[in-house]
């Protein structure tokens, strides 16, 4: 009775990794707007230079700050959080840019959130899974 289960239970977790390594890339987009991120949510292969193409299309100037592994911000980024930054951009509103940064070479799940008072309150947060590429891609 509980082995086809799990056997069931391993197949679908295999598709569920195999679907997420897939979508992982070194060439993202982000938009930014008053206060979210779309994609909430990005993939991105651990190690390698990548490219993001940032809009902000909101009101006002938002960023777009990765925290260090296993570090987040409390309710709301402030000061006592700076040190803890991996990396970060700014756009000014209705601003596009492209940038680059080198992905952690740690695998894992980093928090991303906007650094201007009040925005990662409002909700304005994202996270970023950095995966190792696989080795036939
Ligand atoms: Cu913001």
């Amino acid at each position: 009775m509980r082995k086809p289960f799990l056997i069931g239970l391993f197949f679908i977790l295999i598709l569920v990794l195999s679907a997420c390594s897939t979508t992982s890339s070194t060439n993202i987009s982000v938009k930014m707007t008053d206060f979210s991120y779309t994609p909430k949510d990005v993939s991105i292969l651990a190690g390698k230079e990548i490219t993001l193409n940032i809009t902000n299309d909101g009101k006002v100037e938002h960023e777009f700050v990765i925290m260090k592994p296993g570090m987040t911000v409390g309710d709301d980024f402030g000061p006592e959080d700076e040190e803890n930054i991996y990396w970060e951009v700014e756009a000014k509103p209705g601003e596009t840019k492209q940038v680059t940064f080198t992905a952690p070479t740690e695998p894992g799940v980093y928090q991303v959130v906007c650094g201007t008072p009040g925005h990662f309150m409002a909700g304005m947060g994202a996270k970023l899974t950095v995966v190792k590429q696989e080795p036939n891609s």
